[in-house]
This record gives structure tokens, C-alpha cells and sequence, in this order.
């Protein structure tokens, strides 16, 4: 699937906006045929953004269920005799949508993108009404997973991920044109060969019989660089300019579909990083040479708008992490918004692209989120079924993302039961499968401190060891000497595994503006204190590759006796303002004072 763009071929229409909305609490608007006509006695809703901050209502942000959205968009009459299609960048957790009467897709996972070819149904020079039913429920069979309790009070949704479960229409949606006869995806692989660069490249197309791909390679000036033609091919680039940490330098790949008459059927532009990532040893290299990843696990989460993308606030984002001096993230904890993942390619960010399978782990349950006393894996609980949504987010994520250099790791699940046989069972064939849809990247999964080194019987199916540790948060709280030996005493035994190591999660809640001297938790000089711990100990360790602190900035969570408005280990607050752990880490990975 090729993301909506304007070329010489295709034309797209934003219906961003306000829709109408409503919610649905008794689930009756399949049933009354809400999609049939007008929504019936609709407020509004803005479009992208999470439906839940924007009322002063607990209905609307504790909704479980469907919630509906409506608008009404006008064809382009230009586009008689093209295929026009519906495109959803994303719809939390899943969705169902009609064009007037008739459902033309339905989609699940919250954070990868789904379309609808609705030629005939959107007619040109007329209008079409999109209704969507966007559901937040999470199951066991749902990625990530949770339970709905029936209680007096009405459904209540639990979960064991750390963040607040937001929920509506986070992204853009399209309408979009193309001719019948059109690309449907593009996959480039990119080497090296002394200086000179290879795109490789495969482009698939429907409806296209006896038309002929042609592409072009053109450096940032615009200067053609090389030119090839076929379904796939290989290109050489003569002296490239490699895409590299700091240095987001991007070719532009146009690639066409023309008809025997020599006619432009369909044109698609690409942008292309070339660089290569491998690990060898201990070491985690792109483009031959070693990278040691600074930076943080974030998460798209922003008062009113909750998990929408926004423009300026992702500028905002992506200027602090430049002034901090960091050179990567993670999306902690399930796939961002194609822009920003844009953005990284521009800016030479590295990019772990995580899944949304978090929260897999009824162990964590204990203090953060309530025990429920589940069993992780089992037949009742996460399952095979629940194994096949996972397998398809893998196959969306990469499908989505395998074109983005600034993505140099998967991460296929955060923090999950990994110590049992079941979790052994239930992860080997989904790394197995990411291998096999992308050879070209490494694979991981990030661990938890209640799988340990000895105990964890996942991680031997990682390229790289991502580990997230609390020494001195959630264990030997407050004594940062006790948790600088008990910390590297693990790190040691991890390191003998001969693989590189990401520290993914390392972090400590801090309220800004608390003090104490000397330092103690909750304060500002403690997040600092603590930091300082744990880069002694990363120092003293080859084999660590990298260092994300958790979180970039303080978020929303769900309601807990552990958090206070929300999770407070934001190097930045929520609005984006330093603490002082900021300027520590700042002099740290950029040398400014
Ligand atoms: C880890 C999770 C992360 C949490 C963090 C924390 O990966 O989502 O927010 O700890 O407790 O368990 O702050």
C-alpha cells in the first residue's frame, strides 16, 4: 500500500476537520443503522484527535466501545474515470467504515494505516457520506491486550500497558485518485560498494498488463543519477551521498507506469536514504561503522489532543531532541505517525520501530496496574489467535515502514512475559516471520527487569538485547549505590552474550520542581543523580550500544496510587519544558554546556 501524495497521476483530498460524532455506550448504532443517514443527534469531533480529552465529560474519556464518526466529502469531478480511494493513516483500535449505505473495509490495530477502493461508490462531481465506527476495546486476542469487566457502574476497561488507553481517529484521512491502472507498492533496498551507493528496487502494479516501469534516481539538487526500467532492478549510484546519523541526505526515486503508447499511467515518488545497518559482534553499525544510540523511548501524547499528530508540536519534539543532543528513539510503545518517521529520514534520526504488542505481561500487574491474576499465555488468555494479530501488526509494520532509513531495528513487543516456555513458543515464529519479511534490518524485543539475564528465554532470538531496568526507581529505591552494583553485576552477565545491548528504559519519575539536597526520589536532583548512576555503569561496558532514557517527556497514564498526573518521567514536562535532567543529559550527548 503506497501512502496518499500528490504526483503528476494522483491527486488527494484531506478531510481532516471536524466530523460528527457520537458515542456509543450501549452498542446500538450498528443495529439502528447509524450509517444509513444523518448520524442521529451527533455532536462534533475534531479529526485527527483523541475523543477523550476534548469533553469535560468522564463518559467520553472512560468510553469503552464503539464511538461513531461522520462526514460528508465532495468527489472531484476531475476524477471521472479513476479510481478513487478512502485511506485512514490510523483509526485506535480498529474500525468500520461506509460510504452511504454500503461497508466497504474494516481494519484492526490502532497505528498502521488501511484503505478502501471506493470507485463507483464516491462517484466524481457527487458527494459520498463516510461513516466510521471506531472501537477501543481490548481483548486478549487484541494487540495490545486488556479485559472489559462488566461491573453496576458500566464496562470498564483494564490493561497492563503504562499509558492512557486514547482512543478516536489519531490521523489524517484521504481521499484519494489514481489511474485503473496503477503501482501499489514500492520496496527499496539500499548498499554499499566502496563509494559508490545500490538501490535496489522492486515495484508492483495492478492492472497494468503490458505497461513498463521506468524509474529515475535524482540527488537533493534534482540531478538525475541514475535511470533504470522493469519491475525491479538494481541502481548504481557513483560516489553516493550516505545517509547517516546527523546526516538525513535523501535521494528522491520517481518511479513510473507507462503504457505501450509511451502514455505516463501512474507516477510515485520515493525518497531513498542509502546506507546499510548490520550487527557484528558486540557492535551495531550503520554504513560500516559503529553507533552508539543516545536519545529516549517517547510516546505520541499531548494535552487535549492526547495521541493525534500534529505538525508543530512534532517540530517542537524533534528541536528539543536536537538541543539535547540525542541521535535517536524508540516508538515505545506501537508505530508513529508516518510524518514523523519522514521526519527522522530528513533529520538522520535512528529510528526502533516497535510494535503495539505491550502490555503482555500479567506479572508487571502487581503495582502499577492492579493484579488481575491472569495467566499470560494460555488458551484463555493471549493464544494463538492472539499470536495471528500480532503476526499481521508485524506484517503492517513492516510493510509500512521497510523504506525508512531512520529505521534501523524492529522491535516486534515491549516488556513482555519472557521467562515461561509459553512465551518462548508464542515469540520464536514471530521473529522468525519478521526475518522473512525483512531481511535486511535486525530484530528485537525489549525486556523486562522479571525476565533477567539466566531467566529470559526470548532473548536468545535477538539480534541486538534491549533491556529496561529501574535500579534505584522500582528496586533499591532512593540508594543509587546498592543499584549501581546490583545494575552492573546484570549488565555483566547480559554482555557475555556477545550481542550489542540497547538500554531502552532507564528512568526515574520526577514531580518539576521538587528539591532536595541531598537527592531523593520524586526530585529533580534525583533524576539527575540517577542518571548519572546508570552512565557510569553503560561506561564500563563495551557491549552497550546505546542509551534511551525513559520517558522524553511526562504522559498520561491510566489512574493509579503510582501516578501522579499522569507518568512523571518526562525529561521534559507534557508541554514540552526542560527539567533538569535535561541540561545533564544535554552536556552528556552533546558536549554544550
Ligand atoms: C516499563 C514500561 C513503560 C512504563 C515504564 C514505567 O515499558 O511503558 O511507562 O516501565 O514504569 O515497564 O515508567
Amino acid at each position: 500500500m503506497l501512502r496518499p501524495s500528490d504526483t503528476a497521476t494522483r491527486e488527494r483530498k484531506s478531510l481532516t476537520g471536524l466530523w460528527r460524532f457520537r458515542l456509543d455506550p450501549t452498542g446500538e448504532g450498528r443495529s439502528a443503522g447509524w450509517f444509513r443517514g444523518p448520524l442521529p443527534e451527533a455532536g462534533e469531533m475534531a479529526v485527527p484527535a483523541s475523543y477523550n480529552d476534548i469533553s469535560v465529560d468522564a463518559t467520553a474519556r472512560d468510553h469503552v466501545g464503539e464511538a461513531w464518526y461522520q462526514t460528508t466529502v465532495q468527489v472531484p469531478r476531475g476524477w471521472d474515470g479513476q479510481r478513487v480511494v478512502l485511506y485512514f493513516e490510523s483509526a485506535t483500535h480498529r474500525a468500520t467504515v461506509w460510504v452511504d449505505d454500503v461497508e466497504v473495509v474494516s481494519h484492526e490495530g490502532g497505528y498502521t494505516p488501511f484503505e478502501a477502493d471506493v470507485t463507483g461508490r464516491a462517484r466524481p462531481g457527487s458527494e459520498a457520506r463516510i461513516t466510521v465506527a471506531v472501537d477501543n476495546t481490548l481483548t486478549f486476542q487484541t494487540v495490545p491486550p486488556g479485559v472489559v469487566l462488566d461491573t453496576p457502574e458500566g464496562k470498564r476497561q483494564k490493561y497492563w500497558h503504562d499509558f492512557f488507553n486514547y482512543s478516536g481517529i489519531h490521523r489524517p484521512v484521504w481521499l484519494y485518485s489514481t489511474a485503473p491502472a496503477h503501482l501499489t507498492d514500492l520496496t527499496v533496498v539500499t548498499g554499499l560498494d566502496g563509494a559508490d551507493g545500490t538501490v535496489e528496487y522492486r515495484a508492483d502494479a495492478d492492472g497494468a498488463a503490458g505497461a513498463e516501469v521506468r524509474v529515475v534516481l535524482r540527488d537533493a539538487d534534482g540531478r538525475e543519477v541514475a535511470t533504470g526500467s522493469g519491475a525491479s532492478g538494481a541502481l548504481r549510484v557513483p560516489d553516493v551521498h550516505r545517509w547517516a546519523p546527523g546526516d538525513g541526505y535523501l535521494y528522491d526515486l520517481e518511479v513510473q507506469l507507462v503504457d505501450g503508447t509511451g502514455t505516463l499511467l501512474d507516477s510515485y515518488h520515493q525518497s531513498v536514504g542509502v546506507r546499510t545497518v548490520e550487527v557484528r559482534g558486540t557492535e551495531f553499525l550503520v554504513n560500516g561503522e559503529p553507533v552508539h544510540f543516545t536519545g529516549f523511548g517517547m510516546h505520541e501524547d499531548h494535552a487535549t489532543l492526547g495521541k493525534a499528530h500534529n505538525d508543530a508540536l512534532m517540530l517542537r519534539d524533534f528541536a528539543l531532541l536536537e538541543w539535547i543532543g540525542a541521535n535517536s528513539f524508540r516508538t515505545s510503545h506501537y508505530p508513529y505517525s508516518q510524518d514523523v518517521l519522514d521526519h527522522a529520514d530528513r533529520h538522520g534520526i535512528l529510528v526502533i520501530d516497535e510494535t503495539a504488542a505491550v502490555g503482555m505481561n500479567m506479572g508487571l500487574g502487581g503495582g502499577i496496574f492492579g493484579t488481575q491474576g491472569y495467566t499470560t499465555f494460555s488458551p484463555e488468555t493471549i493464544n494463538e489467535r492472539t499470536r495471528e494479530v500480532h503476526g499481521q501488526a508485524i506484517r503492517e509494520l513492516v510493510a509500512r515502514d521497510k523504506n525508512h532509513p531512520s529505521v534501523v531495528l524492529w522491535s516486534i513487543a515491549n516488556e513482555p512475559e519472557s521467562e515461561t516456555e509459553g512465551a518462548e513458543r508464542y515469540f520464536e515464529p514471530l521473529f522468525t516471520l519478521t526475518r522473512e519479511l525483512d531481511p535486511t534490518r535486525p530484530v528485537g524485543f525489549v525486556n523486562v527487569m522479571l525476565a533477567p539475564h539466566g531467566k529470559c528465554r526470548v532473548s536468545q532470538f535477538g539480534d541486538v538485547l534491549m533491556l529496561n531496568r529501574y535500579y534505584g526507581w522500582y528496586v533499591d529505591t532512593g540508594d543509587l549505590d546498592a543499584a549501581e552494583r546490583a545494575w552492573e553485576e546484570e549488565l555483566r552477565a547480559w554482555a557475555g552474550e556477545g550481542k550489542p545491548i540497547i538500554i531502552t528504559e532507564y528512568g526515574a519519575d520526577t514531580y518539576p520542581g521538587l528539591h532536595t539536597l541531598p537527592p531523593t526520589p520524586w526530585t529533580e536532583e534525583y533524576q539527575v543523580a540517577y542518571l548519572d548512576m546508570n552512565h557510569r555503569v553503560f561506561d564500563r561496558i563495551d557491549a552497550v550500544v546505546g542509551e534511551q532514557v525513559w520517558n522524553f517527556a511526562d504522559f498520561a497514564t491510566t489512574s493509579g496510587i503510582m501516578r501522579v498526573g499522569g507518568n512523571k518521567k518526562g525529561v521534559f514536562t507534557r508541554d514540552r519544558q526542560p527539567k533538569a535532567a535535561a541540561w545533564a543529559l544535554r552536556r552528556r550527548w552533546s558536549g554544550e554546556k
